[in-house]
């Protein structure tokens, strides 16, 4: 049967956004005390939920590839792999990271530097090490289970019992169906699956446009004007159209392949130019606080100090991680064919969390010594709210120049391609009907929802700041944390079959 578009979906989704973004645009000042207040509500209120389901999701993970489950081959005991390993570590690694790790490594430890976790004293030794380490642990193997998570309750179903469609739906096929992607429920939750990535990567590209923009001006020693913005993210959706217009292999593929080896090489250039000893020694101290204290970090709700450390850091990457976990189940799914479940799960959590260690501790490192040694006053430039230029002020102070500079645009704009060219291309998947395993949604279809998810972000950027940036991951997440509980349930029952 050929794939259709499947209209009710993709018009829902779409005006929603419409919906969403005009008044945002029309009305900033209010729509930013709207979004204010629900994001408190979500990060205070709501906050241990997300908690839990980073334990949960780890536990059921371990279960499953631990387990007999874990030989369970994708596919069919004889089905071979579509992609080598090299290139399908790739392409999941630069799906689900994008410049959010350039932006996030380069500056993160500043904030905890100032405001540390644990009640320790600000600027001390402790901060440091903290700071120094729960980047790492924000972008490490608890949150690779949520990504990790979705992935296994689409990808064995959809195989397993050959499910004609690849959305987030699919998970819930054990415990409603085969069909529930024709039936109302599902068709809410592949809704939600649409919006709850939008919001996701609309928070990607709200920080990467300034952070890109901030070093274009650095590097031409111009200002940085919203023109500029603009025009980033104008370049931006053209080469992520592009990919998606180009399709899997020849798009996606070759981009993820130009991306780890660029982006790799940047971080090994920045530890070798940079304070060496000084990354490495703190990189392996992060290694042991993290593993020592790992239950500690997933469990700590700050009950006495309330410092508000768990709702502001925590929280809101969990819901980061949580919003674009169901279209990182559909992507890697789409290319794990031929891969047994304990492949899937060891491979996916266990490379993507050194992948993202690698860039906190060569590039997290040295911004901090830079900072620490009075090369740059990154911390001020945090705390002024000029997170972007304290980014540019690092990328311009490593040896070299202006290949370092040059090195980071390029890597953070194939970054947010690579993101937002799967991005588009799984809501696509989601909004087809018929996809069977190998087929692709239409071309228009895919180049569609490239422009379309540059729109958020542009809305974003007029309300300004980061709590707004913020904001729209919380509330997107927030159904999510319901399709999650019900999809483990739903994937132990189709593994007991
Ligand atoms: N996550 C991994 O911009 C990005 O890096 C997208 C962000 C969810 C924190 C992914």
């Amino acid at each position: 049967m050929k794939p259709r578009v499947d209209w009710v979906l993709f018009t829902a989704s779409a005006g929603l956004i419409i919906a969403v973004c005009i008044p945002m645009a029309l009305a900033p000042e209010r729509s930013s005390a709207v979004v204010g207040a629900m994001y408190k509500w979500i990060a205070g209120d709501m906050g241990l939920v997300y908690q839990w389901m980073v334990v949960v999701s780890t536990v059921v993970l371990a279960v499953v590839a631990l387990r007999k489950t874990g030989s369970r081959r994708l596919g069919g005991d004889d089905a071979a792999k579509e992609f080598s390993n090299l290139s399908w570590m790739s392409m999941l690694f630069c799906a689900g990271i994008g410049a959010g790790i350039m932006y996030w490594a380069t500056i993160e430890w500043a904030y905890y530097l100032d405001q540390p976790p644990f009640g320790a004293e600000p600027g001390s030794a402790e901060a440091q090490e903290w700071a120094a380490t729960y980047g790492i642990f924000h972008w490490g193997l608890s949150a690779w289970c949520l990504y990790c998570l979705p992935t296994v309750a689409i990808a064995y179903p959809y195989y397993q019992r050959k499910i004609p469609y690849l959305r987030l739906s699919t998970a819930l096929t054990g415990l409603f169906g085969d069909d529930i992607a024709n039936r109302p429920l599902g068709r809410i939750v592949d809704f939600i699956f649409i919006i709850a990535l939008v919001g996701g990567t609309g928070t990607s590209l709200g920080l990467a446009t300034p952070m890109l923009a901030a070093c274009v001006a650095q590097l031409f020693g111009i200002e940085q004007t919203a023109l500029l913005e603009y025009a980033v993210v104008l370049l931006a959706v053209a080469l992520f159209a592009y990919s998606v217009f180009r399709g899997l292999t020849k798009g996606i593929k070759v981009l993820s392949d130009i991306n780890m080896s660029v982006a790799g090489a940047f971080a090994l250039f920045v530890l070798f130019t940079g304070p060496t000893l000084f990354a490495l020694k703190h990189g392996t101290n992060s290694l042991g606080l993290m593993v020592q204290d790992f239950i500690r970090l997933n469990t700590w709700t700050d009950p006495v100090l309330k410092t508000n450390f768990v709702e502001d850091w925590s929280i809101f990457y969990w819901a980061w991680w949580l919003a674009y976990g169901p279209y990182m189940g559909i992507f890697v799914t789409r290319i794990s064919r031929g891969r047994t479940l304990r492949e899937l799960i060891f491979g996916m959590v266990g490379f993507g969390t050194l992948g993202c260690a690698l860039f906190y501790i060569t590039i997290g490192n040295t911004a901090m010594w830079m900072d620490l040694e009075g090369l740059v006053p990154a911390r001020e430039l945090v705390a002024a709210g000029q997170a972007e230029q304290a980014i540019a002020s690092v990328m311009a102070a490593i040896p070299w120049q202006p290949l370092p500079l040059i090195a980071f645009i390029l890597v953070t704009f194939i970054f947010v391609t690579t993101t937002y060219d799967s991005a588009s291309y799984a809501i696509s998947a989601s909004a087809t009907r018929q996809l069977q395993a190998g087929q692709n949604p239409a071309r228009w279809h895919r180049v569609f929802w490239a422009f379309a998810l540059a729109v958020l972000p542009l809305a974003l950027m007029f309300l300004g700041g980061l709590d707004a940036i913020k904001s729209s991951v919380l509330v997107v997440s927030l159904p999510l944390l319901v399709i999650g509980v019900a999809m483990i349930v739903s994937l132990f029952r189709t593994l007991r079959e």
